[in-house]
């Protein structure tokens, strides 16, 4: 029993959709939850124009009845509003009429920084827009929702994941100079019982699956867990977060480790947190070549946003959010909510001498 999401769509297409298998049957899932969470993934300083056309509402097609989940697979859809401004650049279908409205014309423009070359050269693409319109940022949008659906199972077991900007680039001074800036995220995630992950393949680590999530984020250059690369620099003896036991029962003062230990989450809360790059979209453009000429040329400018990083956090949480809910899922099964509510109960009654 195991979570999975597959997801399709273009920034400007007509919209994003998420298939997502793998939920108990009786999860109650509230749209102004999910909603909430796509509205703060909208928010922060430094948004693009973009972010005032947009107003992101799930919807939801299939495999939930009245509020609760079926047990089925459940169709997620997020619109994208500006789909009205690109119907000829964008339609999936080889359009009617004269080219009218935006995305009309091929773009030769690689930006250092995206996937706009490395596109263009894997797949053949004489048009950069076929590569930077899923390479967008706008996809975690469908992450968002399919993190808060995340966040309702794993209130069930009584896990909360919140994330948090730690440190930004100044924003109005990257924007005078025309530029852009990068930042790093936390995600934390509170009551996760010991056990989920395990250490036996690389696969089954909590870490390296957490990693991977939000390495996975567009523009997440570095990940780590606890004190990470900072453990590097240290002894043993500063690094490790000792064992005692008292009437709480077992439990750390510290939590250098992040939650994990060996691919292990060990009860403590779990930290991991996220790098941003810059965004590669500048108003004073880096040099590039012009793919249809192979002659230097500016890069393109575009809309865009001048830092995405408080809508990384958004973005990290329900990341972190989905794979501690798969993790849980390997851990609790059940076709019911019941089921895995009570799996879990029964899990923790078995380990009465930790942390929680
Ligand atoms: C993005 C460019 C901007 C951002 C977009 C990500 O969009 P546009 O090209 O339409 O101006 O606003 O992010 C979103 C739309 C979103 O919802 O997060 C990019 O190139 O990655």
């Amino acid at each position: 029993m195991t979570l999975k999401l597959a997801t399709a769509g273009e920034s400007h297409g007509p919209a994003l959709v998420g298939i997502l298998s793998g939920l108990p049957a009786g999860l109650v899932l509230e749209r102004d939850a999910i909603d909430a969470d796509l509205a703060r993934r909208q928010q922060g300083y430094g948004r693009s124009p973009r972010q005032q056309l947009e107003q992101d509402r799930v919807e939801v097609l299939a495999g939930l009845r009245h509020g609760r989940t079926l047990g089925t697979p459940l169709a997620l859809v997020v619109h994208n509003r500006d789909h009205k401004n690109w119907e000829w650049g964008m339609s999936p279908w080889r359009p009617d009429g004269d080219p009218s409205g935006k995305g009309t014309k091929p773009i030769t423009l690689p930006r250092p920084g995206h996937a706009d070359l490395a596109g263009a050269l894997k797949f053949g693409h004489t048009d950069t827009r076929n590569t930077l319109e899923r390479a967008s940022a706008r996809q975690t949008a469908l992450t968002v929702a399919a993190g808060a659906v995340a966040k309702a199972l794993l209130r069930e077991i009584g896990i909360e994941v919140e994330g948090v900007v730690v440190t930004m680039g100044n924003i109005d001074e990257a924007k005078a100079d025309r530029d852009t800036v990068g930042g790093i995220v936390e995600a934390r995630a509170r009551g996760v019982p010991p056990g989920l992950g395990s250490y036996a393949t690389k696969d089954d680590r909590l870490d390296a699956r957490l990693a991977a999530a939000v390495m996975g984020i567009q523009a997440v250059k570095g990940v780590e867990v606890g004190a990470g690369f900072e453990l590097a620099g240290q002894r043993g003896s500063e690094a490790h977060d000792e064992i005692f036991k008292d009437e709480r029962g077992i439990h750390r003062e510290t939590n250098r480790a992040g939650g994990i230990e060996g691919g292990v989450s060990n009860g403590e809360e779990v930290v991991v947190r996220a790098a941003m790059k810059p965004l590669p979209t500048l108003m004073r453009p880096l040099r590039s070549v012009d793919l249809e000429t192979g002659e230097p040329a500016e890069a393109l400018v575009e809309r865009s946003d001048v830092a995405a990083v408080e809508a990384l956090s958004v973005v990290a949480e329900a990341s972190v959010a989905f794979e501690l809910a798969r993790a849980a899922r390997e851990k609790f099964g059940g076709d019911a909510v019941g089921d895995f509510v009570a799996a879990h109960g029964a899990y923790l009654e078995r380990i009465p001498w930790s942390a929680r």
